[in-house]
């Protein structure tokens, strides 16, 4: 495929990301504005590199005209403060299901963590697009993880980009230990998590305040 070809292949992946970060972001805002506790932290989105398509269908012997069975070339990754979250959060996608996006399956990698120490919950969903030709029907990623293990799974991405999926054997071995001290941050912080979040409140109540002065 040409630059062009791509180009038009993916519009309507970059639409289904740019919609669904508003959509997810705007489930944070309206509970804020209710004053109520948002299992949202913040919303991230991505189109996969080209590079990494390619990959991909490489790895899993994709044909080229048939890309679209790649599913997560629109990727959103939802970051939560604690693990209770996770769940909240898996629960609000389960309710668009039907609505405007519909479920394919589930990738729970926070009860299964992966060999590398990588956790998180994956839903793959059926998402329409309009498009200037008609609904188009995309498959779409969405990463719901907590803040421990976002940093974690940053960290991890960066060294296997760097050492091309070929991480040392003494690097693994500490980023595995790491995935564990990320694994009993959230632990810790679940038990103190009615503490942090009536602090929480605290806080934005006084700002609130302020900024109304
Ligand atoms: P990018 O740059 O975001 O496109 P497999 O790799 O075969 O085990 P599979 O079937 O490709 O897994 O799908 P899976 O497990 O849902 O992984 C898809 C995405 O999840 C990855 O995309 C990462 O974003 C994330 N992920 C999965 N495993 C790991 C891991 O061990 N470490 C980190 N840091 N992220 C992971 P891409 O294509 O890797 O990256």
């Amino acid at each position: 495929m040409d630059d062009r070809s791509w180009e038009q292949f993916l519009i309507p992946y970059e639409q289904a990301v740019e919609e669904l970060k508003v959509k997810f972001r705007s489930i944070r805002k309206e509970l804020k504005k209710r004053n109520e506790y948002s299992p949202i932290e913040f919303v991230t989105g991505r189109i996969k590199k080209i590079s990494s398509i390619l990959e991909k269908a490489h790895k899993l012997n994709v044909p080229l005209d048939q890309l679209e069975e790649i599913e997560d070339i629109t990727g959103i990754r939802i970051m939560c403060q604690f693990v209770q979250d996770i769940e909240r959060v898996v629960e609000l996608v389960h309710q668009r299901g039907g609505k405007d996006m519909t479920i394919v399956y589930e990738k729970d990698y926070i009860n299964n963590q992966k060999p590398s120490g990588y956790r998180s919950h994956h839903i793959i969903i059926r998402y329409p697009v309009q498009t200037a030709h008609g609904e188009k029907e995309i498959l779409a990623e969405i990463q719901i993880r907590t803040l421990a293990m976002n940093f974690w799974a940053t960290i991890e991405h960066s060294l296997s980009y760097k050492y091309e999926g070929n991480i040392p054997d003494d690097i693994r071995e500490r980023l595995r230990t790491t995935a564990e001290a990320a694994h009993l941050l959230d632990t810790e912080m679940s038990e103190i998590r009615d503490e942090i979040r009536d602090a929480q409140q605290m806080f934005e109540y006084k700002s609130n305040m302020v900024s109304r002065i």
